[in-house]
């Protein structure tokens, strides 16, 4: 198992003061002709619905209600832009996937879009891939990762909801996460796990996230 590198405080205090200051949503991208200028660095959130991706975005931007926690699963098509820094990067929270309520052609939708933003996307520096730490890898997320690896984006899994279940567990699946990250040449070697709920690995993140800015 390989230890999480960890950020001089310097790093941390200047991440936090980042993601405590300004962060606006600008707008909701529906088709690629939508997409704002790549004139700045870019990350990207995606993950299953129900994966707690709101709430992560919500936690490392200390906001309650930015990327609305939503009531219901999957209803977000589209890919939302914020503006994190007063123009220093793009922060886009991507449409949940395998949400089993949404239809085959909703779903094939999504992936086309998806693809096709990841693809072309020039200036995204890493995709934050959000896993539930009590599931582990699911096989739409490896459908996700192996287009990640073919489009040669850099990607970071983050774990989510640790504080459900027990450290020793949490980290169970994080090793075993870690050790099928191999047969993944895009996958950035280094595991997040996090709680949105109690603020865990959201100083760590949030440094990443600095770190990618420049
Ligand atoms: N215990 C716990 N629950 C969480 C955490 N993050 C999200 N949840 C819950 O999981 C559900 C889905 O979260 P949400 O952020 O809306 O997921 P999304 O569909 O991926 O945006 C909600 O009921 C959240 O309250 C966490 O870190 N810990
Ligand atoms: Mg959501």
């Amino acid at each position: 198992m390989t230890d999480t590198p960890e950020f001089d405080e310097e790093t941390i205090e200047a991440a936090r003061v980042l993601c405590a200051g300004p962060c606006n949503f600008v707008l909701g991208v529906a088709g690629l002709p939508q997409l704002p200028e790549a004139d700045r660095p870019e990350i990207a959130f995606a993950g299953r619905s129900n994966v707690g991706k709101s709430s992560l975005i919500n936690g490392l931007l200390n906001r309650k209600n930015l990327a609305r926690a939503s009531q219901e699963p999957g209803r977000t098509r589209e890919l939302n832009y914020f503006d994190l820094g007063e123009g220093l990067m793009w922060l886009v929270d991507l449409p949940g996937f395998g949400y089993a309520k949404v239809s085959r052609t909703q779903a094939e939708q999504w992936m086309k879009l998806t693809r096709q933003y990841l693809r072309g996307r020039v200036n995204l520096r890493r995709v934050f891939l959000l896993v539930d730490s009590r599931r582990g890898l699911m096989d739409t997320d490896r459908d996700i990762m192996t287009m990640l690896d073919g489009a040669a984006v850099n990607y970071q899994i983050v774990l989510t909801k640790a504080d459900k279940i027990k450290k020793t567990e949490a980290e169970a699946t994080r090793d075993k996460v870690l050790a099928e990250l191999k047969k993944h040449p895009a996958a950035h070697p280094v595991i997040r796990l996090t709680s949105a709920e109690k603020g865990w690995g959201l100083p760590e993140l949030r440094a990443e996230i600095l770190q990618l800015s420049t």
